[in-house]
């Protein structure tokens, strides 16, 4: 790519970012996404550090007007926009005693980028400022993840209890939806399916009004999540209750890497501020590495999520399993099993890798949304890990292929893994910060 190519994208992606500039905080997209979503939020800031500082970190700062009382950051905070199709009429976090007074938000959290986004920032600021930066940030994002070891780690492992798909950001990945359909359809989902009413439901879906309904979640997926919002609602969004009620709780591969990779770095930020890390983190960091490895399949040679209800493994393949490369460093050997499957043509050695779901899997389509195509910020934090797993050609050639793939098909929301072709919503904000990141880096 000639130096007028890469400055070209970089204007265009800055154009996503300033059209979903709603002041303090970004959207992802202007007809989908219209309110604001916690890790999209977090990427975005991740673009906006190279070419405006302080509104990267108004960014970052900008979820946490909207922590709950007891830590949680929530996936969305609701704006004024009308017309999102899980609104804060189906949320009603006002039920819960720890919702914040006066903003509506989801009753759930999503993977916790925040740490990442925090160090992100620093990076670009004097040593000064950034000690400044991380003082602020600190107690906020402290009390974050001790949230997560008081309220959602029964089994004190480090690895936290997701309770809905949409809490790992990757709404209709295959082993929850197996799950989901195994052991926790209400009553009502199962009536839509047996009677064969999900193409009347469909007239009622309002999210196919800005994406076509193949590239989303399917009808009847969607409405048995609505379901289980419903229930995490009757309960309160009182983890305790849900600890013990829920029908679906799964320890997730890609949200705990993701937490794991987060607890280092905030011991990067206490450190350089000269703050001692609690000992629930302390021990959650000692001991979640391990627990990590109890997800790896030795017969199937992948990492899997859990049932937490069954204690089984979920042996359905995703991309999710390259994640522990982004939580730390692995033994050589695994990482480079990981990488001869990351090239593996018939499972996810695609010509725009990687997958979300394998090629050879009976979920795989190309543009179903976590089923097959490929998206942006699972490729930046895939290359990030294999670089400080000591792979930084791989980690190269992965940035090249993602660059080369927004390049051809825009800054939307995903990918054909096999041509580039765009699906999702367009004028994507997370795909536009990562691509100014890749190419500014
Ligand atoms: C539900 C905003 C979000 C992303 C998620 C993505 C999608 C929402 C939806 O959009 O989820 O949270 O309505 O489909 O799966 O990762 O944060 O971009």
């Amino acid at each position: 790519m000639t130096p007028h190519d890469t400055q070209t994208l970089i204007n265009k992606a800055k154009e996503v970012l300033a059209l979903n500039d709603m002041g303090g905080w970004t959207r992802p997209d202007p007809g989908l996404y219209v309110h604001q979503w916690l890790w999209d939020s977090f990427f975005a800031a991740i673009g906006q550090r190279h070419y405006d500082i302080e509104r990267a970190k108004t960014e970052v700062r900008s979820p946490f007007r909207a922590q709950w009382k007891n830590g949680m950051l929530p996936h969305i905070i609701f704006g004024d926009a009308k017309g999102y199709h899980a609104g804060p009429e189906l949320w009603h976090c006002e039920r819960s005693k720890d919702a914040p007074d006066n903003i509506q938000t989801s009753g759930v959290t999503q993977p916790p980028v925040a740490a990442e986004a925090v160090v992100r920032v620093g990076q670009k600021l004097s040593a000064e400022e950034r000690r400044a930066w991380y003082r602020e940030m600190y107690p906020k994002l402290l009390a974050y993840h001790q949230w997560f070891y008081r309220e959602r780690n029964p089994r004190g492992d480090g690895l936290p209890v997701i309770v809905l798909s949409w809490e790992t950001g990757m709404d209709n990945t295959p082993p929850w939806m197996h799950s989901m359909h195994r052991y926790a359809m209400s009553l009502r989902a199962q009536l839509i399916q047996q009677a064969n009413f999900t193409s009347i439901m469909e007239r009622f879906r309002k999210d196919t009004a800005a994406v076509p309904a193949e590239e989303r979640i399917s009808t009847i997926d969607l409405y048995a999540v609505y379901d289980l919002i419903k229930s995490l609602r009757k309960y309160k969004y009182d983890n305790e209750t849900i600890m013990r009620e829920h029908k679906l709780l799964i320890v997730d591969v890609t949200f705990s890497c993701i937490l794991i990779r987060a607890n280092v770095l905030l011991k990067e930020i206490a450190d350089e501020i000269g703050e001692a890390l609690p000992m629930d983190i302390e021990h959650a960091m000692h001991v979640a590495p391990h627990a990590l490895e109890t997800l790896w399949d030795t017969e199937t040679q992948q990492y899997c999520n859990r049932n937490v209800s069954t204690g089984r493994l979920i042996k359905i393949p995703t991309v999710s399993t390259f994640m522990p490369l982004y939580a730390g460093v692995l033994p050589k050997e695994r990482v480079k099993t990981l990488i001869r499957q990351m090239h593996d043509p018939k499972t996810f050695g695609t010509p725009f890798p990687i997958p979300s779901t394998p090629i050879n899997s009976d979920y795989f389509r190309p543009n179903r949304y976590w089923q097959g195509p490929t998206w942006v910020n699972m490729n930046w934090m895939l290359a990030d890990g294999l670089e400080r797993n000591g792979e930084k050609k791989e980690a190269e050639q992965l940035r090249e292929r993602t660059v080369d793939m927004i390049a051809r098909g825009g800054m939307q929301e995903y990918f054909s893994p096999f041509d580039a072709e765009p699906a999702g919503a367009a004028n994507f904000s997370w795909t536009a910060a990562l691509l100014i990141d890749m190419l500014t880096d």
